[in-house]
């Protein structure tokens, strides 16, 4: 492996990155050291993907060797978080570095604006071969990328569409699959070997509606998945705005269109099952699809289940679903990596897996994401860069999405633009007591589908605090003592000093990221 020898910024709080400055510049703090020279970067994103269906995180439900090996042979970022815990925003603060109102991408309505500052178009200036195949979800046109390949909207898990500067086109094949193939192509047939390369595979599964592929629809359908401890959560002890939420697995998940029982009930479940993406199927594709479900469809309708036990029933179908879309994620990351090991470059390259936001796997009672509880919150990431991060490397600092432009520029040897709101997280590769932020700013603003109000706060490695500010409402949690954050302690006295202390600590990062009152 090439090495080359630089000044990197150990030891203080203040990465030379985060302040905007070259590692040159720090001569003081500097220790000489080597990071491997201008490496490839191989960026694996999945969609909605919860740390708790991941092995390397300590899963209970499943299995993800690939995954795990990259935190194996890696670093695995325990206590990394999204700042804001929607698809197309959190994308945005991964490009640029940068918080919601910075980046103007506060929802998954607004448009990116591609013409900022993002960490791919300083790779590519910097003479980096760059790409994205995959979910993309920013309505405007990708820009910073030699080549791009994108799949339409949300992308669809059969037949998906992409669209390209050459146009749109429909690829047979499920589209985890697809998407690998596309880059494994890309990496074989498209590059430039005088130049190092970023790629971005960013696939669409395991979002809704969680359709796997069909070698995997029998996974698991002899066993049950665990159930969380609070599936049935009443939520008392908090305040009135979860309890208001229009996620549940109980109430809000519709028979046919997330649960493949048809045929689709009046209303919402009809409204949305007619763009189902089961009309997209193949002949063959749809009979090995009724052929698994039908019997399994046919059992449950007798079965004529009421109740809580309606609502097991409805999170193992759910789950189930959901773990063989991530089956699949993790076979192709296996893909990945052996074709990087096959080539030759498994060990010049940074390969990353992470997804856009965590995702609720029927802790309080729900699906889906946007709350800044921890299971959407928490963002997967595990990092695998021999020469700079040790095997077996356990991160406990609070990480956030908005340092990974940040770190990917350093790692490439590019100073980071002061603009960049995130830090460089290599002082943490290399050392992962390095000093760090002691706490973390999220602000979720989307208004609409699944009845999440607005909301901002900040979260320490015990405490965290929200503000519902619509209803100016508060919410404050002892994580140590209530990890499943079931019982609000804002209104307790003994923790009136920790409350002010995190009111405190919310106005400093206010101001620090100058967010708009
Ligand atoms: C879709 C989903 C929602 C999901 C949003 C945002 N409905 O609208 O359940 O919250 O995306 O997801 S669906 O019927 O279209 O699946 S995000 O990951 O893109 O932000
Ligand atoms: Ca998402």
């Amino acid at each position: 492996m090439r090495t080359l020898s630089r000044r990197l910024f150990l030891g203080t709080g203040v990465s030379a990155a985060a302040a905007g400055l070259g590692l040159a510049e720090f001569p003081a703090f500097a220790a000489e050291s080597a990071l491997p020279a201008r490496p490839n970067i191989l960026f694996i994103f999945s969609d909605d993907h919860a740390c708790a269906a991941i092995g390397a995180y300590g899963s209970r439900i499943n299995e993800t060797p690939s995954i795990d090996r990259i935190a194996r042979e890696g670093a695995v970022f325990l206590n990394n978080t999204c700042c804001n815990s929607i698809c197309a925003p959190s994308r945005a603060a991964v490009l640029t570095g940068k918080h919601s109102h910075a980046n103007g991408q506060r929802t998954n309505l607004d448009t990116f604006d591609g013409s900022q500052v993002t960490f791919p178009k300083l790779l590519q200036q910097s003479g980096y071969q760059t790409a994205l195949i995959g979910k993309w979800h920013l309505r405007s046109d990708p820009t910073g990328f030699d080549h791009w390949d994108i799949l339409t909207g949300q992308g669809e898990y059969y037949n998906p569409d992409f669209i390209s500067p050459e146009g749109k086109r429909r690829l047979y094949g499920y589209n985890t699959d697809v998407v690998t193939d596309l880059s494994i192509r890309w990496m074989q047939e498209q590059r430039d070997p005088a130049k190092p390369f970023l790629l971005m595979c960013q696939y669409k599964a395991p979002h809704r509606t969680w359709l796997p592929n069909i070698k995997h629809l029998d996974l698991y359908e002899d066993i049950d998945i665990p159930e969380p401890p609070n599936l049935f959560d009443d939520y008392s002890g908090r305040t009135s705005s979860l309890a208001k939420n229009e996620a549940t697995i109980e109430r809000h998940m519709y028979m046919a269109y997330d649960l493949q029982v048809p045929p689709p009930e009046e209303g919402k479940d009809a409204e949305y099952s007619r763009g189902n993406a089961l009309g997209r199927m193949s002949p063959a594709q749809r009979r090995a699809w009724d052929a698994a479900f039908g019997p399994r469809n046919e059992a449950f309708k007798k079965a004529k289940l009421q109740g809580k036990d309606l609502v097991r029933w409805k999170y193992q179908r759910y789950i189930k679903n959901y773990l063989r879309c991530i089956a699949s994620i993790d076979e192709n990351v296996g893909r990945l990596l052996d074709y990087l090991e096959w080539s030759g470059q498994l060990d010049n390259t940074i390969v990353i897996y992470a997804s856009d936001q965590g995702f609720y796997l029927g802790e309080h009672g729900i699906y889906d994401k946007r709350w800044m509880y921890e299971e959407s919150l928490r963002m997967p990431l595990v990092v695998r860069w021999p020469g700079a991060i040790a095997a077996g490397t356990r991160i406990e600092a609070l990480t956030q999405n908005i340092d990974f432009a940040p770190t990917l520029l350093e790692a490439a040897g590019v100073t980071p633009p002061a603009e960049m709101q995130g830090r460089s997280l290599v002082p943490l590769m290399r050392e992962p007591a390095a000093p760090w932020r002691d706490a973390i700013y999220y602000h979720y603003y989307e208004v609409g589908e699944h009845g999440v109000p607005k909301h901002d706060g900040v979260r320490t490695a015990r405490y965290k605090l929200i503000h519902f500010y619509d209803a100016d409402e508060w919410e404050f949690f002892d994580l140590e003592k209530d990890p499943h954050e079931m019982h609000s302690v804002y209104s307790d006295p003994a923790y009136a000093q920790q409350v002010a202390d995190l009111k405190a600590t919310l106005q400093r990062l206010r101001t620090e990221y100058k967010v708009p009152e």
